[in-house]
């Protein structure tokens, strides 16, 4: 019989958000992944109460891991910032906080960017970090120790749009939200020398949970105090009624769970191959651009940078029935 590989080891940062909840579910269930730490960052809401949805998430998956607070807000203080309280609520998770009923871990005494270094320099070349939050920790991390470049498995991200299948911006028509947050930290952390793959809008919006298939996990997935599918149905209501005003559809679009799936099962995916970089300056501040023509010998912004890996086409029933298959008894 063929040895099972072993749980690839992963640090979620997160800035939690309902798909993020979503995400973190699917990462905590998943018998391929191992969560190792939860670090948090602002986004969705400010980092107070990201973390403490984070300290709540991780108490009503019962996961016994470090809850580590990040970043208050972007690299440069003096960028343009705004929460999206009226995507996720205010309280970040559709008003349904309070539903949660588990005893709430403390916060782990470090900031996420050290808890990061700290925890690939234990083991390296073996946590991938799987980021679906503006990338502010990510780069704090790399500025204090930019060893750890060399030392991470993978950095998976969920964000950025590559204007594949006209996927573009959501909140310009260029920008996505977790890179506009921080355009900055994740030119950065795309220009550093270690793999990342993006998960971005390209993909992500071809795959939707209609509200039959959120309906669908009512009853099931087992929770501390409250059932996970019956809380995840109440604090999609509002956020389905955001997507179907904006855009239409009826349901909600897999955007950080998609970045788990990729971690679980790389070949629903296509890939494109080449150097991103992020618009920081001007009306396309935020845009992510990658070049992946044939080498010229041209000098551009994108030479000397690495190859990273950009999503570009899903298959979206197996993100679909991946996520759903979390919900079914193990
Ligand atoms: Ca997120």
């Amino acid at each position: 019989m063929m040895k099972k590989p072993a749980p690839m080891p992963v640090i979620f940062d997160t800035d939690p958000g309902i798909d993020d909840a979503m995400a973190l579910y699917l990462l905590a269930h998943h018998p391929a992944l191992e969560l190792r730490a939860i670090t948090t960052v602002f986004g969705n809401a400010g980092v107070d109460v990201t973390s403490r949805n984070g300290q709540l998430l991780a108490a009503l998956f019962d996961q016994q891991v470090p809850v580590a607070k990040g970043a208050a807000g972007p690299l440069h203080v003096d960028a343009e910032r705004e929460f999206s309280v009226h995507v996720h609520g205010d309280d970040g998770l559709g008003g349904m906080a309070a539903m949660i009923d588990a005893e709430v871990p403390a916060l782990d005494a470090r900031p996420a960017s050290q808890l990061i270094c700290d925890m690939v320099n234990a083991e390296p070349g073996a946590i991938t970090l799987i980021a679906v939050g503006p990338l502010t920790n990510l780069a704090l991390a790399l500025r204090h120790d930019p060893g750890i470049a060399a030392k991470v498995h993978r950095v998976i991200v969920m964000g950025g749009a590559f204007g594949t299948q006209a996927r573009c911006g959501n909140v310009t028509p260029v920008a996505e939200a977790n890179i506009i947050n921080d355009p900055e930290a994740a030119d950065l952390v795309f220009s550093a020398d270690w793999p990342v793959v993006i998960v971005g809008l390209d993909v992500t919006h071809e795959t939707v949970m209609t509200e039959s298939y959120l309906s669908n996990l009512q009853g099931r997935g087992a929770g501390v105090g409250v059932c996970v599918g019956d809380f995840l149905w109440q604090a999609t209501r509002h956020y389905q009624d955001f997507y179907q005003s904006v855009d239409g559809i009826n349901g909600v679009y897999a955007h950080d769970a998609s970045a788990i799936v990729y971690a679980i099962e790389p070949a629903a995916f296509t890939l494109r191959a080449g150097p991103v970089r992020v618009v920081t300056e001007g009306i396309a501040r935020g845009q992510t651009i990658q070049d992946f023509r044939k080498p010229s010998g041209a000098v551009t912004p994108w030479s000397g940078c690495p190859a990273q890996q950009v999503c570009i086409a899903v298959r979206p029933e197996r993100v679909l029935a991946i996520f759903d298959q979390a919900f079914d008894a193990s």
